[in-house]
């Protein structure tokens, strides 16, 4: 348990059962963390990332009833592709799954050539089709928007290095049919203190009134590394590469056990959030220490006001 006192507390609350995935759910995984989970029908689905024990990053899907207790599929979706020439799937991670025209869609880092994005789609978690490398090497974190915008879809993405990357700022993309983009736009960078080497979007971002709010990861070096916190922005309704409030501290940082100690020490990394409209109750899921899975709550009304209040 943490040693602060209540008042000195992130916003986001950390769920007491935490880690919710743990690195041994599948017979063969290593670790399991930066995943991605969806409400489907009365429960919840989701694509996960599975290091397995001869360390390939492969994607698994699961299931829950109560987006909790997680059944994880021991061996990697088999991935349905007309285009063999992109069909060899040398790597695959940090899945976002997001619904959109009625369909799930699954952007997730696609190893071709090189780190790579790749757009996938499912109707029932069980039939999975790859469409598309959609971005070229070197690209990580793509996150569709879950609707059109201006008649355009749009997808946030964070170009980088072969390597783990030691700069890294948020651009956007549009596409009148989600398999070619352009129209690039700066959306933010990274600036001091919890996010001074690099910024990564995370979930989906959430539409409310006052605009698109985005969670994202933010990145420190230290002297043992680099440190991963969750940190949060709301964007423009119609031009979403305008940000109008951003939060100066984080909504999460790494300070329980299960944060700091695993195969990359000292790293929450948000990447799925589900909101209960009838609650208000945001649920975000996030990987620890490259390791196991956790999920930390607030309401979207209190990280709104945390945003502006903060920024
Ligand atoms: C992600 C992935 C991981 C990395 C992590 C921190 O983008 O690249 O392999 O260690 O960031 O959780």
């Amino acid at each position: 348990m943490s040693q602060l006192s209540p008042a000195n507390e992130p916003l986001l609350k950390r769920y007491p059962g935490n880690p919710i995935i743990h690195r041994n759910a599948t017979p063969t995984s290593n670790s399991i963390m930066n995943s991605s989970v969806i409400r489907f029908g009365e429960g919840y689905r989701g694509v996960f990332r599975v290091d397995n024990q001869c360390r390939d990053m492969t994607l698994h899907t699961g299931r829950s009833d109560d987006g909790l207790a997680w059944e994880i599929e021991p061996d990697p979706i088999r991935w349905h592709c007309a285009k063999p020439e992109i069909a060899a799937f040398e790597y695959g991670y940090d899945p976002r799954i997001v619904h959109l025209d009625g369909r799930y869609y699954v952007t997730w880092c696609h190893g071709y050539h090189g780190p790579a994005i790749g757009l996938g789609v499912t109707d029932d978690f069980e039939r999975f089709e790859l469409l598309e490398i959609i971005l070229p090497p070197c690209n990580r974190n793509a996150v569709l928007f879950p609707r059109r915008i201006n008649g355009e879809y749009v997808m946030l993405h964070r170009p980088s290095d072969m390597g783990h990357t030691p700069y890294g700022d948020i651009y956007l993309c549009h596409s009148p049919d989600l398999i070619h983009w352009g129209r690039h736009r700066f959306v933010m960078g990274r600036r001091g203190g919890w996010e001074s080497t690099k910024i990564g979007a995370g979930p989906v971002p959430i539409e409310t009134p006052e605009g698109w709010v985005l969670i994202y990861h933010g990145v420190l070096t230290s002297c043992n590394g680099y440190n991963y916190f969750a940190g949060a922005a709301i964007l423009d309704l119609d031009e979403p590469w305008k940000v109008l409030h951003r939060s100066r501290r984080y909504i999460l940082a790494p300070t329980e056990l299960y944060e700091c100690v695993g195969d990359t020490p000292n790293v929450v990394f948000p990447v799925a959030a589900v909101h209960d409209a009838a609650t208000d109750e945001l649920r975000v899921y996030y990987g620890a220490a490259d390791t196991c899975i956790g999920l930390a709550t607030t309401t979207l009304a209190e990280l709104v006001q945390f945003v502006k209040d903060n920024a």
